[in-house]
């Protein structure tokens, strides 16, 4: 798969910048390395090769996306939150370093993307500032403007009767979309893109970002949970407000199909150099995990 070696690499270095309580460093490594897709990062350098960027350049906010993506999964799984014993085919972070460990273990993970990007940020006064410009797009997305909002207003959401449409779409532009596309725009501006190459490529994340919720929510339906990798049938018991319960498994796939078709209509004037991004909205239809 394209840059994930260089991904995993520039990830175990980056976890291994310093002195750490050996435990701790085990937990964090626990969950970075149990075989994500590296679907952020790859978007990250995707995007900046498809603006003429460099991939070392990009590479420390790549990193940061994931690691901000794996805190938020551990969060996520614990008991107060999604409370799940398994994530990416195996036991949850809180399973096997408790509650308190696995707390820190994201908590860890959120602080050292930032110190990555801002570390590595300092060798790259050549273009600083755009640089810069990126990293603020990652906190963005991550934060409250993005997947904390989202996070919050889905657990405020919960066995809330009338949660409707509206709602649905704020909770997953945020809660999953804006760090899809902060990890898209990300990569277009540390490679220095124009503003109509950013704007494309935020509109091909957008679209992404609510296809890419849409097949989680059906997977939680129809998905065999040893592919997926986690505990499936569970939005249903927890009642959330998903694409398929709010609009029918049959329209959730229509509705999917149409976001996948209007995210490769945003990248079409890149011609060629976007068949990447056509070919990742194009599986995203048929994904099992
Ligand atoms: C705790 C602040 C905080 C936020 C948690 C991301 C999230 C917010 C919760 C996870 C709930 C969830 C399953 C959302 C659906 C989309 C999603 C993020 C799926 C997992 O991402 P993948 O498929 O996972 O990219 P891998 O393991 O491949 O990296």
């Amino acid at each position: 798969m394209k840059h994930l070696e260089s991904i995993n690499a520039a990830l175990e270095r980056y976890l291994s910048t310093g002195d750490m309580p050996k435990l701790m460093h085990e937990a964090m490594s626990y969950s970075v390395f149990a075989g994500g897709k590296r679907l952020r990062p790859r978007m990250c350098l995707a995007a900046a090769e498809l603006a003429g960027g460099s991939i070392e350049d990009a590479m420390p906010i790549a990193c940061a996306l994931e690691m901000i993506h794996t805190y938020s999964l551990i969060h996520d799984d614990l008991p107060c939150m999604d409370d799940d014993d398994y994530r990416r085919g195996r036991l949850s972070n809180h399973k096997v370093y408790g509650e308190a460990n696995a707390l820190l273990a994201g908590d860890g993970l959120l602080s050292l993307a930032f110190e990555t990007m801002l570390r590595e940020g300092i060798s790259k006064v050549a273009h600083a500032p755009r640089y810069y410009e990126a990293a603020q797009v990652v906190a963005h997305g991550a934060g409250v403007f993005g997947m904390v909002a989202g996070q919050w207003a889905d657990l405020a959401n919960e066995n809330n009767p009338d949660a409707d449409a509206e709602t649905l779409t704020y909770i997953h532009r945020r809660k999953t979309g804006a760090l899809i596309t902060a990890s898209i725009v990300s990569g277009a501006i540390v490679a220095n893109a124009d503003e109509s190459t950013v704007a494309a490529l935020r509109s091909f994340g957008e679209h992404y970002g609510v296809l890419f919720q849409i097949t989680d929510d059906i997977l939680d339906v129809v998905g065999d949970a040893e592919t997926v990798g986690k505990t499936l049938g569970k939005d249903a018991e927890q009642s959330k407000l998903t694409y398929p319960s709010l609009y029918g498994l049959e329209e959730s796939r229509r509705m999917a199909e149409r976001e996948a078709e209007l995210a490769a209509a945003a990248v079409l004037p890149f011609g060629e150099k976007a068949a990447w991004f056509t070919a990742l909205a194009k599986a995203a239809l048929t994904r099992t995990y």
